[in-house]
């Protein structure tokens, strides 16, 4: 019923109103010269690589995703447990500087600041005498994820497509031309990785192997092992020691399988050479074509889920980097849902179940020593990765980033236990490949002890959106591990008498009171996520039946937390007291966690603490890393201020440099903090799905936040909502819904909050009264805030919007017109 419908629309509309194909490519005329920005991502979760296309050298970067510098460590300081209390006297006594040195000696780690994800090197293929050439084009194709690269010379049209396989765990590129015995290249390995071993096989195979290099005094020891394998058809292959050389060829299908000894976090053990060999055997005896097939067949398995359609315009018939440079004075709304769809097909390729998470570069990297060692910062920037993954309705793909979160659990017991001498589980600011949980980099960024807290609400977020039981029964043991070491970890602050952390932070601030520290008790955003923790152990372990006084427990400590403050600017206080600079633009803005992604700030129940937030959002300032700008996107939609999150974008999508002392994006539509940096593209990605829908306050809330730019026609398919509803379709126009179709999973009611009247074309809906009866839907009140009496608030102004309630079932599918 549902596809049928699905299909019905999108064919009567698809002559004029289509997510045009062409729409669903990058493209560009010019190659990407030495600029790894410039060049194309695929990627396949487990392998990811750069192509550059470039005409008489092409460049494929290469990536693996269990290449990392080091072995299993761990990384946590014992020191720590004897000087907490000290730590926390001197932080209650105003001497936050002296804190942090102290910290600094015993907090942060004396070994391992984090591993490295390393690159696997380039394959170069050297093509003699085209230096002349014309009517070049190369695209990245996200609507199949294959990369193009075309040109001529002398007449012959030379074409290059790349695939990282979904299916056969190999890179494959295929070179054809429009002539006969036209391919002629030179195959040769480059690698920033010292002590690689490159070697040609008989078989004309080109390998290269080492051991990735010890960082940190952690000793190197992942193996890995490269094979590239020449198929031809006709012309010659032959091999120097170092190279292969293709000759006179039509057609060539070039396999690169890549492997190493990573079994899991504690274990290398695993034989590199026998995977490599073993992926490749399988894969190079079918043909590119049968490649190509079941590889499109298993991405669009995911990508096809949702199609956006935000207008049409004819600014789509430029190379994509000129889109980007005239998106700020343009109206394209094309280049936004390929900017989203964009944001999907990364995901879709550098996380795959079984792999790991999505890195701070997802799966490319060509650095020995990249920024920030290409890990996972989990004080916003790996959550912030698996934003978009439930609601746009890629939930397998959350696999990586949950199971990394279990695997926190287990390192994370004895941080808690050594370090901070508490049950449960913890982690700080960063974690690798090795599950690292201690402290690094400095204390003023490291001793953030809220990692565990924040990644286990992907666990309970799963759950929502799935409502899948038996997930939630076999995480729930992390939840309440996590809950665990704020039962312990948690004091009492010795005025308010409020429960708070100490030591604490707010993610790499400081106030100008702390003389530059930024240790602190009790900060908002940790007070918010100890709330959600508690707030999520005591729900699952209610549906699981489970621990009757743990959840007494839990009810009276949440509620001796300390509530939300609005200062004398009108802002939500980062802190406790109020010494909030209303001129600070700092990148992090960590108290409006409240706001999104969690939803403990709302327009309906809390409209003091929202239009607050909304002063701060103001007051912090829109230009700033591209990461930031992503996060600004959720909240401007949360504020239901479509033009301001429109904004955002434009200032995210503006060519890197444009933007005064901020972040952009580079021609490849990666993201800049600068330098290139993920989260920022997933980050958006959700922010424009928020634009569109939320259903985070009480009700599934479609067009909350549509800005001018879009509101003209459009339509999206395929969004998920909490409590398993899909919003299998949504159409527009002026402003309007004019159609709605929504599928329940799971069952429940369904409330939709709208900005027109709907009617139902099947099913019966009626006004919403009273609470949402949908579990999925419970949030839980946050206490009062406490408000400065210098505060000027002032309201904020909403739209008004219309609430139904539908009792659904099981399967079925409701539909909605215009009244
Ligand atoms: C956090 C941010 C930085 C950067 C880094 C990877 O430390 O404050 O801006 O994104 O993570």
């Amino acid at each position: 019923m549902k596809q049928n419908l699905v299909i019905i629309f999108l064919l009567a509309s698809s002559a004029c109103f289509s997510q045009n194909n062409d729409n669903l490519k990058l493209w560009y005329n010019t190659p990407s010269g030495k600029t790894w920005e410039n060049a194309l991502p695929v990627g396949n979760g487990r392998l990811g690589a750069m192509i550059y296309g470039n005409v008489d050298t092409e460049t494929i970067q290469l990536n693996e995703h269990t290449l990392w510098s080091g072995g299993p460590n761990r990384n946590d300081n014992p020191l720590a447990l004897d000087s907490l209390n000290a730590i926390r006297k001197l932080i209650l006594e105003g001497k936050q500087k002296q804190a942090e040195q102290l910290a600094n000696k015993v907090i942060i780690s004396k070994t391992s600041h984090g591993q490295m994800f390393e690159p696997a090197g380039e394959l170069h293929l050297a093509f003699p005498g085209q230096d002349n050439y014309s009517n070049y084009y190369r695209e990245l194709d996200i609507e199949k994820a294959v990369s193009k690269t075309r040109y001529t010379v002398d007449d012959v049209t030379y074409t290059r497509e790349a695939i990282a396989s979904f299916t056969d765990r190999v890179m494959v590129m295929h070179l054809t031309a429009s002539k006969p015995n036209s391919i002629s290249f030179t195959a040769f390995y480059s690698s920033p990785q010292p002590k690689v071993e490159v070697k040609t096989t008989l078989s004309k195979q080109l390998t290269f192997a080492a051991t990735t290099i010890d960082h940190e005094g952690v000793k190197g020891m992942v193996r890995y092992k490269g094979i590239a394998d020449f198929k031809t058809n006709g012309g010659t292959v032959s091999a120097t020691d170092t190279s292969i050389i293709v000759k006179n060829a039509n057609e060539v299908t070039i396999y690169i399988s890549i492997a190493t000894n990573f079994n899991n976090y504690l274990d290398v053990s695993g034989d590199e050479n026998e995977r490599a060999a073993s992926y490749l055997a399988k894969a190079s005896v079918r043909s590119f074509a049968t490649i190509l097939k079941a590889h499109v067949t298993a991405y669009q398995k995911y990508f096809n889920r949702v199609k956006l359609n935000l207008g049409i315009t004819a600014a789509p018939d430029l190379p994509t980097n000129e889109r980007l440079k005239n998106f700020h004075s343009t109206n394209d709304p094309q280049f936004a849902a390929l900017y989203f769809q964009f944001g999907r097909y990364l995901l879709i390729s550098s996380s795959q179940p079984g792999g790991q998470p999505a890195n701070l570069q997802g799966i490319w990297n060509n650095k020995l020593y990249p920024a920030w060692d290409s890990k996972y910062t989990i004080n916003i920037n790996a959550e912030m990765n698996y934003w978009p993954a439930e609601k746009t309705n890629l939930s397998e793909l959350h696999e990586p980033f949950l199971q990394m979160v279990k695997e926190l659990a287990v390192a994370g017991t004895q941080t808690a236990k050594d370090m901070y001498g508490a049950r449960g589980w913890m982690a700080h600011h960063n974690t690798d490949i090795w599950r690292a949980t201690g402290a690094v980099d400095g204390a003023f960024w490291g001793l953030w002890n809220q990692g565990g807290g924040w990644t286990s609400q992907h666990l309970w977020d799963h759950y929502l959106y799935t409502g899948d039981k038996k997930f939630l029964a076999t995480v729930y043991p992390v939840l309440k591990g996590a809950a665990t070491f704020y039962v312990d970890f948690l004091v009492e602050h010795p005025t308010d008498h409020w429960l708070v952390i100490n030591p604490d932070e707010s993610p790499e601030n400081a106030p100008a009171a702390h003389q530059g520290s930024s240790l602190d008790v009790g900060t908002t955003m940790s007070n918010q996520i100890v709330f959600d923790v508690l707030s999520a152990t005591i729900s699952a372990a209610k549906i699981l039946k489970k621990d009757a006084t743990f959840i007494d427990t839990l009810t009276q400590m949440r509620s001796r937390l300390a509530p939300m403050h609005v200062g004398r600017y009108g802002q939500l206080q980062e802190w406790l007291d109020d010494i909030d600079d209303p001129k600070d633009n700092h990148r992090h803005i960590s108290h409006l966690y409240g706001l999104f992604p969690s939803n403990q700030i709302s327009p309906y129940r809390t409209p003091l603490l929202f239009s607050a937030a909304r002063n701060t959002l103001l007051q912090r300032g829109d230009v700033s890393t591209g990461w930031s700008m992503g996060w600004k996107v959720n909240w401007w939609a949360r504020m239901q201020d479509g033009n301001h999150a429109y904004k955002l974008i434009q200032n995210q999508l503006t060519p890197l440099g444009v933007n005064a002392g901020g972040g952009g994006t580079y021609n490849n539509l990666f993201d800049a903090h600068p330098p290139f940096q993920i989260d920022g593209n997933f980050g958006c990605t959700s922010g424009i799905a928020e634009m569109l829908m939320q259903s985070a306050d009480g009700a599934v809330h479609l067009l909350p936040a549509l800005p001018d730019a879009w509101q003209q026609h459009g339509f999206v398919a395929g969004l998920k909502a909490k409590g398993g509803f899909e919003i299998v379709l949504m159409e527009w126009k002026d402003s309007k819904l004019v159609k709605v179709i929504v599928r329940s999973f799971i069952g429940g009611n369904l409330r939709l909050r709208v900005p027109n009247e709907l009617v139902a074309t099947n099913g019966t809906m009626k006004a919403a009264n009273g609470e949402n009866t949908n579990p999925f839907y419970q949030v839980t009140a946050t206490k009062e805030a406490v408000i400065s009496s210098k505060a000027t608030i002032g309201a904020t102004d909403l739209k008004r919007t219309f609430l139904y309630d539908i009792a659904t079932a099981a399967g079925k599918t409701y539909s909605f017109t215009i009244k």
